[in-house]
């Protein structure tokens, strides 16, 4: 549902006081524990962020697609692992529930989503499938009333917090690909299921990836999400929402690094004047903000979109893809302009260097975004 403009401007204010005063003070000592404190964690739940995309009736804010871009743009203004707390509440742990749920699993577990007392995972990545992601293997044997998962999922993002799995599991052995998947709601209390340990990444310290393993795991069949077969498609459409999401923050994260780059360049004198008096250094601040401009552009006009009820599998790839690949180089840019001290810790802009570079891999990658942005422009014949 669309905010009206003071509630939105109110939201977006409280958020921006928010990242500004509680999170980024933060941000360094949250990347070298590699852990978010708890009462930070708590202050999230009680701002609503984990049930921003829930509908109200659940507990949720509720939010447009847009409305959902303009907060993940202000959220991109710190460390993305603050966002990864409660970012698969809000996407793809939660919204293939909400779009495919039938009434009795969203009132089981919708409210706890949106209030943030259940963490939520979307486990679709396997060692053999990653960008192939209709060639997973694990296994879902149905056994009179359960069906019995065998398997392993990889990079799963906030498993160990996670008491529901949204899971892609293969139910259909003779159908090879994305027609003999289905989708589970899986509860991580279930006998045989267990979380491996915290993978170590590049970035984003302070948000967590692990792989899930199922071991003879009995799932009731109440907990089938959509029809059997159909998982492969309720991943794929999660994913249309998830890569918007994603854009926005991308958005965020270089309009941060904007601002950290003219403030820097304004301070910072050689040749006895602030280097942001040199023009090969406004060069790249213009091209660093032409990108971000129109990445935000493309983002909200996608997220509008999507909000009219338009298919936009071809402008949430187009948005991921670009947002991504953009913020790549916007944070390039801002380690050349701050020059050696962009290399250092203590300035922070490593780290975000380092941080925005999942981004071009996850939700998919830049290449089959490309796949994705190719195959639908050709099927709409430009
Ligand atoms: N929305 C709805 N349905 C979709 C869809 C979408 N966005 N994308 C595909 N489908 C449907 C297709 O219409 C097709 O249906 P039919 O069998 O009825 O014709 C079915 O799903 C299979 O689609 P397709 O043939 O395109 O599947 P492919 O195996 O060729 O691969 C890609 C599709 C590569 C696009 C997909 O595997 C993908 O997105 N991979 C990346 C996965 C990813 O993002 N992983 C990140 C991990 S999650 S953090």
């Amino acid at each position: 549902m669309a905010l009206d403009i003071d509630t939105r401007e109110h939201l977006i204010e409280t958020l921006r006081r928010f990242v500004a005063e509680r999170l980024r003070p933060i941000e360094a000592q949250v990347a070298e524990n590699d852990a978010i404190p708890d009462d930070v964690l708590g202050e999230m739940r009680d701002l609503g962020l984990y049930g921003l995309s829930i509908p109200e009736e659940y507990g949720g804010l509720d939010l447009s697609m847009e409305d959902e871009c303009l907060v993940g743009i202000e959220l991109g203004r710190t460390s993305p692992a603050f966002r990864s707390a409660f970012g698969t509440n809000v996407g793809i742990g939660s919204q293939g529930l909400v779009m495919f749920g039938t009434p009795e699993q969203k009132a089981k577990w919708l409210p706890g989503i949106a209030s943030g007392e259940i963490v939520t995972s979307f486990a679709l990545t396997e060692p053999e499938a990653g960008s192939d992601s209709a060639a997973v293997r694990t296994r879902a044997t149905r056994d009179g009333d359960v069906y019995v998962l065998n398997g392993t999922k990889r990079y799963i993002t906030n498993a160990r917090r996670a008491g529901l799995f949204t899971v892609m599991a293969r139910s259909n052995p003779d159908i090879k690909g994305g027609g003999g998947v289905s989708a589970f709601l899986v509860p991580s209390d279930l006998t045989g299921l267990s979380v491996g340990k915290s993978e170590k990444k590049m970035g984003q310290q302070g948000a967590h990836i692990h792989d899930v393993n199922f071991e003879n795991v009995r799932v009731p069949v109440e907990n089938l999400l959509g029809a059997e077969g159909e998982g492969f498609k309720v991943a794929m459409q999660v994913l249309d929402r998830g890569r918007l999401h994603i854009a926005g923050i991308c958005v965020g994260v270089a309009e941060r690094l904007l601002a950290d780059c003219v403030a820097y360049a304004s301070e910072r004198k050689q040749f006895g004047q602030a280097i942001a008096n040199f023009q090969l250094i406004q060069g790249m601040i213009a091209d660093s903000k032409t990108e971000a401009l129109a990445a935000r552009a493309l983002t909200l006009e996608s997220a509008r979109k999507r909000d009219l009820g338009e298919n936009v599998t071809l402008e949430a790839a187009a948005s991921k893809y670009y947002a991504s690949e953009m913020v790549g180089r916007v944070a390039d840019r801002a380690v050349q302009i701050f020059g050696g001290a962009g290399y250092i810790a203590d300035y922070g802009i490593e780290r975000l260097y380092r941080d925005v570079r999942i981004f071009r891999i996850y939700e998919g990658t830049s290449q089959i975004q490309q796949i994705v942005i190719a195959r639908e422009t050709m099927k709409r014949g430009g």
